[in-house]
């Protein structure tokens, strides 16, 4: 009997012993989040600016580790994207619907950094926040405040903890320090979790002065839909305000007059917004003028792109000099795509592929094979879970997405999803994009435009992967498109989204109180 329990209090002991060592092993995590960075400007995910615009150490985590090609935002749009990825959950249930108009996050509500910081975890945001509320669930942030929380390029100023505080310098140097610094004061003993979020490469695009003319000589093509006419399509893909006319004074960095006061300056930037207000350069017209609009857009895009890539180098140093790369998760990813010129447009916000469609690169040694390549359909709500799958920490239940580390490990599991739910509410402001909802599976799309338009559309990828030609009228496709209807329902009352379309204009009509951000 008493070498049985003296057993037993020794099995006890070890196994008490094996979980503590476990939780001490818990892996670290740095989760960089960029603004803006369609996968295109990724040479990882595309050759388009092979040769002209390398990301090297966003490749490197890519090649290092995993590659995700279908990882789908729910709302291609900043504050709504982002609201989703640390809730885990559909815009309609975290309750963060649109940027414009008073987008406010309730930040009594749970997030996974939250959950992790109860489980031990040391935990800090930097960078872009772009919430409305204050952060909650960091030990430590600092966050941009200036223009309702966009953020500036230049010597902007942050919140650190609650306090203002201007910097002098570039912004996605300055975020860098201020993570790199928290890493260096933090309590080794304990995991962390970083949450990085750079300003760039959003609106201005404004470089490092550095690379202010890293493509200065260089023609950068135009991508093969920038002369849309949009006749394929309904309406609302030619009724936005996001094509190359509505590139303003302060986006083509035109030099602003020396005799306007403060005051008259802005209006003067903002020129070009509005319908109607065309930016005139050189006396060049027409497609001539498009084209030196885009060239500039994309030069300066990808010049902001180049720091971006340069610091997450910093990061991967840091990581290697510390002893930290074996036990360290590091995501790079992006709020969603963008429009490169594709369509004629910049912006996101449609559910059309360069919109809805997130850089996702992964590298964690201990779980993840260098080179995989993840095709599921994946979106911006599966991340929570997977972070907290990989640390070890429970998934509440009302979490909306599903955890895919089996995924990164190359089983998939069989009951995988198929098909991904979509829905972006902001209108007029900015941008002029009709709110819509639907569903993309691997080949198709189907997409309802609602708010004062009532329209359709369907695609099938594979034919068309440019989305130029509009099936819904289609007799070919009629019972596919039946079909994907019966889907859509099915995913809207799965993830509990049935309000009519009035309820849905309300919420684009509301204003939800909070910061108006720009
Ligand atoms: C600003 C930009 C818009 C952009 C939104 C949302 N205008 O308002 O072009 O669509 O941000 O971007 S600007 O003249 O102020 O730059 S998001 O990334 O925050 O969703
Ligand atoms: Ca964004």
């Amino acid at each position: 009997m008493k070498t049985f329990l003296t057993f037993f209090l020794f099995l006890y002991t070890a196994t008490l012993f094996a979980q503590e060592n476990n939780k001490a092993s818990r892996p670290n995590i740095i989760f960089i989040l960029s603004d803006d960075h369609a996968t295109n400007a990724i040479t990882a995910y595309s050759d388009r600016f092979e040769g002209i615009a390398p990301t090297p150490n966003i490749d490197r985590i890519a090649s290092e580790g995993a590659i995700l090609t279908n990882v789908f935002s729910t709302n291609a749009i900043c504050g709504p994207s982002r609201a989703s990825i640390i809730t885990g959950k559909y815009s309609h249930k975290n309750g963060y619907y649109k940027n414009f108009k008073g987008g406010y996050f309730d930040n009594t509500q749970w997030t996974y950094p939250k959950s992790l910081q109860k489980a031990g975890y040391q935990t800090a945001m930097v960078g872009k926040w772009h919430l409305a509320s204050e952060p909650t669930g960091f030990d430590y942030f600092k966050y941009h405040i200036d223009h309702g929380e966009q953020g500036v390029y230049w010597n902007p100023t942050y919140s650190e903890n609650g306090k203002t505080v201007e910097e002098k310098g570039y912004a996605t140097n300055l975020t860098t320090n201020f993570a790199l610094d928290w890493l260096n004061e933090r309590d080794a003993s304990k995991p962390f979790c970083l949450l990085l979020q750079y300003k760039a490469p959003h609106r201005e695009w404004s470089p490092d002065t550095k690379y202010k003319d890293l493509f200065k000589d260089q023609d950068l093509p135009v991508p093969s839909t920038f002369n849309d006419d949009y006749k394929g399509r309904e309406t609302t893909a030619g009724d936005t305000y996001m094509t190359m006319d509505y590139l303003n004074r302060r986006d083509l960095k035109l030099k602003i007059p020396d005799a306007l006061t403060e005051k008259e300056k802005r209006k003067w930037l903002d020129y070009g917004n509005k319908p109607g207000e065309t930016v005139e350069i050189n006396q060049l017209e027409g497609d001539k003028l498009r084209v030196w609009k885009y060239e500039k857009f994309i030069k300066d895009y990808l010049a902001t792109i180049r720091s971006v890539d340069d610091n997450i180098g910093r990061v991967l140093q840091y990581l290697k000099d510390h002893d930290l790369e074996d036990n360290t998760i590091i995501i790079y990813s992006s709020d969603q795509g963008f429009f490169l010129g594709d369509h004629g447009w910049f912006d996101k916000r449609f559910m059309y592929e360069e919109a809805l469609r997130m850089p996702f690169v992964i590298r964690y040694p201990k779980l993840i094979k260098p080179g995989t390549v993840v095709t599921d359909v994946i979106s911006n709500i599966d991340i929570a879970p997977t972070l907290l799958e990989l640390a070890d920490a429970e998934i509440p239940k009302e979490v909306q997405g599903r955890s895919f580390v089996k995924n990164l490990e190359g089983h998939t599991p069989k009951d995988w999803r198929q098909s991904m739910y979509y829905h972006y509410y902001e209108y007029p402001m900015w941008h002029h994009v009709q709110p819509h909802y639907g569903i993309r599976t691997e080949r198709y799309k189907l997409i309802h435009f609602y708010y004062d338009e009532d329209v359709w559309e369907f695609y099938d990828l594979k034919k068309d992967p440019e989305e130029l030609h509009n099936l819904i009228h289609s007799k070919k496709y009629a019972s596919q498109i039946n079909s994907l209807k019966g889907q859509l329902n099915g995913l809207k009352d799965f993830y509990g989204n049935t309000m009519t379309l009035d309820q849905l204009r309300e919420i684009t009509a509301k204003d939800f109180g909070g910061l108006e951000s720009h």
